[in-house]
């Protein structure tokens, strides 16, 4: 892919109300979600779970793109398709999540850094040649605790991989989804959320400069700034929209392609309302990015509760997905 697909991939992947569904789970949490719902995991069942999301017809109303996990990249749908064939058949750009996964910081293992860049080039390229994925994911996971978490420590250096896999994935012609996530869990108060999704933007944004990457071809996945789940305080989507604008306004430059938010344990109505909040903060704010959605539990988790991994379930479940997506397309248009 030259650049210039590159940059029409960033665009078409925010493209208004259009968003990226989240389905890059690994084997252990793709394992974990199907069991918290009653289904037996195997390799087969795994398959018919991404069968039940990336087949249904019509998605691409409402997607632009699908995260997959590599195992799926080699998978076929019920038609006999592979699963990246099929989603480009119908308009939507496959993408790959190429970290490792997490392990503690040795330092302080309260906290933790993503592996990965070990043989990444070779995997990133193969994937793009191969499977013809267009984009490609990285996350970080950061974790607050009062004022103690995040160290500063933790985010540079988490900044330093997410930039150096962004430009490895950019250099293959491929679109960069750098996610680094701040996380729901903890006491903290939504103004710590809002300060320490700044400050960790800032870092990675940074980094990103540092590697000199094309910003117009990068797209950053964030959480919201949201109060932690232990804190007692739930808070609406008005206030969850001004903080979260506000700190990604304060961090992240003009010129981006692009800004996709992570639903990171919310309710999927939640993840709905407080996305519509934000499109009408950010309209008014004048953010100068386009934002959209790019869930994986706010999207899945109702079709998941009908489908119960069983074949008869397949049609009622795809009609509460679709019937989801077309909530939250609506939500990340403001209507
Ligand atoms: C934070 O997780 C990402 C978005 O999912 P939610 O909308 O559910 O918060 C998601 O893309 C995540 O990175 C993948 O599911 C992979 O997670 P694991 O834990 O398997 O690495």
């Amino acid at each position: 892919m030259m650049l210039v697909d590159l940059l029409a991939c960033a665009h078409s992947l925010v493209h208004p109300g259009k968003g990226i569904l989240a389905a890059d789970e690994s084997t252990t949490t793709a394992d974990k979600r199907l069991e918290q719902f009653g289904i037996k995991s195997s390799v087969e069942m795994r398959r018919k779970e991404r069968d039940l999301f990336l087949a249904t017809p019509d998605i691409e109303k409402y997607l632009s793109g699908v995260i997959l996990y590599q195992e799926t990249l080699t998978q076929k749908s019920k038609s006999g398709k592979y699963f990246p064939k099929l989603l480009w058949e119908k308009g939507i750009v496959p993408g790959i999540k190429v970290d490792e996964g997490t392990e503690p910081m040795a330092d302080n293992p309260d906290e933790l850094i993503t592996n990965g860049l070990i043989g990444l080039e070779d995997r990133v390229a193969k994937y793009h040649k191969e499977s013809h994925t267009g984009f490609a994911k990285w996350r970080a996971v950061i974790r607050i605790d009062g004022d103690r978490l995040p160290t500063a420590q933790a985010l540079v250096e988490n900044a330093k991989r997410l930039a150096t896999y962004a430009k490895c994935v950019q250099e293959t012609g491929m679109v960069p989804v750098v996610e680094p996530e701040v996380l729901l869990e903890g006491k903290h108060s939504r103004a710590r959320a809002r300060a320490v999704i700044e400050t960790t933007m800032k870092a990675v944004i940074a980094a990103l400069e540092d590697q000199s990457l094309d910003m117009s071809g990068v797209v950053v996945k964030t959480a919201m700034a949201l109060s932690g789940n232990k804190s007692g305080r739930k808070d609406t989507p008005e206030e969850v929209a001004e903080d979260t604008v506000t700190a990604l306004v304060n961090s992240i430059p003009k010129g981006l392609a692009g800004v996709v938010f992570l639903s990171g344990g919310q309710t999927p109505d939640q993840a709905t309302e407080n996305l519509r909040a934000i499109a009408h903060y950010a309209a008014k704010a004048g953010a100068p990015w386009p934002m959209t959605f790019s869930y994986a539990r706010a999207l899945q988790e109702e079709a998941l509760e009908v489908w119960r991994g069983k074949e008869e379930n397949v049609d009622a479940a795809r009609d509460i997905y679709m019937s989801r997506l077309e909530k939250v397309f609506n939500a990340a248009r403001g209507a």
